[in-house]
């Protein structure tokens, strides 16, 4: 059982190879040498189990906190098919959720601790979360630069050293590409419609472009974990390398839609889209608590954790009848 630091018990029990065990770290250096995947048979060092749960839960409290600010705009949609595809879609979120948890479980994270680590503030969920929604065009900008700035961040996961979360990223993946193109379809009829749509379209991404672009977090000179997590086959890439990549995708993107991005150093160099300056005070002051919502989404999370007491309670109750029945 893992203590509230993820610390490496799940390597004390009886039939598990001693943390000091030099083959095991042998095989283990191997295993990534030849870019095979690391299970949750496998012997592994206690800092790379630490640093998966770390990044793991990370993502899949985003997954969950992330259902919140779309989630507002299902009962106002404006139509049937848009509100049949905004519910699809947060309820993928949801499904990315669970996936994420159970790849967490495989490393003996308890997902009762996860849960109340978020719950606590003491572990992170994606910044960006913690920016309202505030008109349908909203919706729209989550999909296409929210989701987009995630495809790019969580295709070369699927290449991740460890087995079950590569995995669970394959199928996630899948998904954010159908999430990514309905925001976009959503902007692509505004930009059709009326000139408060057009302006409704234009604020919202003057509001997401930035703070998407922060979603891949600090630049690299001042990323903590990025040279030990590319050592160990979590991470293929930097992030400043990947907020590259994204920026590169989007500006034509941006064209197509007839929109500007608010950003007046944005220039063509080498064949690379370059950006200004981002606002880095915005983002420390958003992961110390301080964004706009960042209170509202963790008590909203809290209230559904207390009211779902029940359901956790009466499931734990049948699990028990019947093991009892079958034991
Ligand atoms: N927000 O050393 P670094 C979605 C933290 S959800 C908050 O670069 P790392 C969606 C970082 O945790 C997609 N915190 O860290 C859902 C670290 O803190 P600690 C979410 C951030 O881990 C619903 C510190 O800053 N995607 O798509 O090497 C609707 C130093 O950073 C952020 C994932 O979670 C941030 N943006 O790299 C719509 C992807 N950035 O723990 C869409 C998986 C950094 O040391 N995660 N921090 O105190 C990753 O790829 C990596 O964890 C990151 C950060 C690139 C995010």
């Amino acid at each position: 059982m893992y203590g509230n630091d993820f610390g490496p018990s799940a390597n004390e029990g009886e039939d598990v190879r001693p943390i000091d065990d030099a083959a095991a770290q042998v095989r283990f250096d191997a295993l990534l040498a030849d870019d095979e995947r690391i299970e949750p048979r496998d012997w592994m060092p206690a800092g790379y189990r630490k640093t998966l749960i770390r990044q793991i839960a990370q993502h899949a409290h985003s997954e969950i906190i992330g259902m919140q600010p779309e989630g507002n705009w299902i009962t106002r949609a404006p139509s049937l098919r848009r509100k049949a595809i905004l519910l699809a879609k947060v309820q993928d979120e949801a499904g990315h959720g669970l996936y994420l948890y159970s790849a967490a479980e495989t490393l003996g994270a308890e997902r009762d601790e996860l849960t109340e680590m978020l719950i606590t503030g003491r572990q992170r969920y994606s910044s960006i979360f913690n920016y309202p929604a505030v008109t349908w065009a909203d919706v729209g900008a989550i999909g296409w630069l929210v989701d987009g700035a995630a495809i790019v961040n969580q295709v070369p996961i699927c290449r991740c050293s460890y087995g079950p979360y590569a995995r669970a990223m394959i199928r996630i993946c899948k998904e954010e590409s159908f999430h990514q193109r309905q925001g976009f379809e959503l902007l692509l009829t505004l930009s059709r419609g009326t000139d408060h749509q057009r302006t409704m379209l234009q604020d919202a991404v003057d509001r997401w472009w930035w703070p998407s672009l922060m979603m891949f977090g600090p630049p690299d000179d001042a990323s903590p974990n990025t040279a030990q997590s590319m050592a160990w086959g979590i991470k293929r890439h930097t992030n400043d390398e990947l907020r590259q990549r994204f920026v590169d995708m989007t500006v034509p993107q941006a064209d197509v839609l007839g929109v500007s991005l608010p950003d007046p150093d944005l220039e063509l160099v080498d064949d690379h889209w370059r950006h200004g300056p981002i606002d880095w005070d915005e983002f420390n002051a958003v992961l110390r608590g301080e964004g706009a919502c960042n209170r509202q989404r963790i008590e909203h999370r809290t209230t559904a954790h207390t009211d779902g007491a029940w359901v956790r309670d009466a499931a734990a109750a049948y699990a028990e009848k019947h093991q009892r029945a079958a034991a």
